[in-house]
């Protein structure tokens, strides 16, 4: 967009896809300079590179220290997304620069998204969409599910404000809950296991809710599939990466496990022609979130977290790695 001499104009870097509720959020007080990808950025000039002073991440883009490097003059980042495993949030701290996110107004949905998916799973929901277009109604009703959520018992890995969610959506379905996270939530009484496969050993179905990162990578693998056993579902909306994905593939196609709901894949958009092939997983565009009303809430907390930076005021949800003082 523009890109001429901003001189008391706030410069704004809007990095990732496009987002027409951020672009139009902001007055002509800024000057708003767009790039999608990071081959894009590249065409950024150093001059203008040397005025940004804050950067809207609309997207899953990685934002390294690589990037951040090229802004002298960055004072924050305002990201879509309540996962911020694509910036280097480290880097950001080190620079005095502020990381925001956008929490809790996608809590309800992305919970509804895991519910749905495990249904779905559980279920063969799609499977059985599936046969009734292909024209097998008419000559056969569909065999019985193998699975149920009647005689499940749930083992959630993360226990944040999303998992919780999900947690109160189980116990309206009368599914028992437990939950592994590496410290106990404060004020939930589902049973924590610290030992991830000690709790996979317990329970028949597990459903990730994990932030992405190193922390958490490869987190469910082939011992706790196996752990899980034969009659397992696997729900992921966490990362791609929580998930061992060669050994997930593995597991299924062995019947180590039953079957898998993914929403996230480790090679987003692309996802193994293996596991699309297969009939015993349901798997999503990696759209826990993406819903009208919801998706326009986060763009509505991205913009206003620049603004109440720039009004000289705290920002609403500021990431625990770089949280804001004196404001
Ligand atoms: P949150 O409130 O921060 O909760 C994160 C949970 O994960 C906590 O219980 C945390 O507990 C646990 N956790 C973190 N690191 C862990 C580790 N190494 N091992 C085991 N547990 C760990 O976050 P949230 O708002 O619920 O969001 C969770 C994540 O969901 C996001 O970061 C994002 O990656 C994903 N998400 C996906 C979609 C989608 O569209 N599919 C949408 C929204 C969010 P401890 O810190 O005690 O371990
Ligand atoms: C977004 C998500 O779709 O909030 C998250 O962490 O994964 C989703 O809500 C994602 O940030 C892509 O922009």
């Amino acid at each position: 967009m523009a890109s001429g001499i901003s001189s008391d104009k706030i410069d704004l870097l809007i990095y990732g896809p496009s987002k027409p509720l951020i672009e139009q959020g902001f007055s002509d007080q800024y000057v708003l300079h767009k790039f999608e990808t990071q081959p894009d950025l590249e065409r950024l000039t150093p001059d203008v590179a040397g005025r940004i002073r804050a950067i809207a991440v609309t997207g899953l883009v990685p934002t390294n220290a690589a990037v951040l490097s090229r802004f002298p003059k960055l004072e924050i980042i305002s990201s879509f997304g309540v996962g911020y495993d694509h910036i280097d949030a480290k880097a950001a701290a080190e620079h005095n620069i502020v990381v925001t996110n956008t929490p809790d107004v996608l809590t309800e949905e992305v919970a509804d998204t895991a519910l749905g998916l495990f249904i779905a799973t559980a279920r063969e929901f799609i499977k059985a969409d599936r046969y009734l277009r292909s024209g097998l109604w008419l000559t056969q009703s569909y065999p019985l599910s193998v699975g149920s959520l009647r005689d499940r018992k749930v083992g959630m890995v993360g226990m944040g404000r999303i998992g919780q969610a999900i947690g109160r959506r189980l116990d309206a379905s009368l599914v028992p809950v437990v939950y592994h996270s590496r410290n106990p939530a404060a004020g939930v009484s589902y049973k924590h296991y610290p030992n991830l496969i000690e709790m996979a050993k317990l329970v028949d179905t597990l459903i990730v809710i994990t932030p992405g990162g190193p922390s958490t990578a490869n987190l469910i693998n082939a011992e706790v599939m196996s752990a899980l056993g034969p009659r397992g579902i696997i729900v992921n909306v966490a990362r791609g990466s929580v998930i061992d994905e060669p050994a997930l593939i593995a597991a299924l196609k062995s019947g180590t496990i039953l079957a898998a709901g993914l929403d996230v894949f480790a090679q987003e958009p692309k996802v193994p022609d293996e596991l699309r092939a297969m009939q015993n997983v349901v798997l999503l565009p990696h759209i826990g979130s993406a819903s009208v009303v919801t998706r326009n809430a986060m763009d509505q907390l991205v913009v206003d977290n620049l603004k109440l930076w720039f009004a000289g005021k705290a920002p609403m949800t500021p990431i625990p790695e770089t949280p804001v003082k004196g404001r």
